[in-house]
């Protein structure tokens, strides 16, 4: 793994779980002042100088952190478990979304429906490649199939993150569409 990858990593750990593992404080919407964290990440030991930072920032294959228009600071676009507020607008999904997953959660997804776990919101993406590749991290994927309609008549409120991940609370087993037995299923 190269050092920028590391970096990027420890980037999501401090801005989504772990602000207090370099001692900096996210603002209620997830926002941290970027000469702060310079700063602090090297007093911990673990340096990222402004240029990796925005190299960081551009070059994520997940557009994984947003920076204010100032360039003065910074937050992760979504997987939060620390408790913020990104205030992402209320927008009406395409029909269908998809959820990555593995088969030893399916039983339990099944019966609770998804749930965010540690995180704030559960993650579902517009397309199908993307939910393989989230799934694959833990093993053979499984895709769900989430009808969105339906939800947003029931009142569910999906929000759009600024790097196109797509976030809800919870979605129920009943709108939830999960294949029989194997690891694909087909709308
Ligand atoms: C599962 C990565 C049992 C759920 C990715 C998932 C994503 C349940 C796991 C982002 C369940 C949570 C998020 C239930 C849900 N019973 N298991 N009722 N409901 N689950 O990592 O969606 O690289 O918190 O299926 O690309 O896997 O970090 O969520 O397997 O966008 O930027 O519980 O993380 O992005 O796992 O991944 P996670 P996720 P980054």
């Amino acid at each position: 793994m190269d050092a920028l990858k590391d970096k990027s990593k420890m980037l999501s750990r401090w801005l989504r779980h772990r602000p207090d593992a370099i001692g900096i404080t996210l603002d209620k919407r997830g926002w941290t002042d970027v000469a702060e964290l310079i700063a602090k990440a090297a007093a911990a030991g673990t340096p990222i100088n402004r240029d990796e930072l925005l190299q960081i920032v551009a070059e994520s294959d997940k557009q994984r952190f947003t920076l204010s228009e100032d360039r003065l600071r910074i937050r992760a676009a979504q997987g939060h478990s620390v408790a913020v507020d990104l205030k992402l607008p209320v927008k009406t999904p395409p029909p269908v979304l998809y959820h990555g997953t593995v088969q030893r959660f399916t039983a339990s997804i099944r019966k609770h429906g998804l749930l965010p776990g540690r995180r704030q919101d559960v993650h579902l993406s517009a397309n199908r490649e993307t939910a393989e590749a989230v799934g694959a991290r833990r093993g053979e994927p499984v895709v769900l199939i989430i009808e969105t309609f339906p939800m947003v008549r029931d009142g569910y409120q999906f929000r759009h993150a600024d790097n196109g991940v797509w976030l809800i609370s919870s979605v129920p087993p009943q709108y939830l569409r999960l294949p029989e037995n194997g690891t694909s299923t087909t709308l």
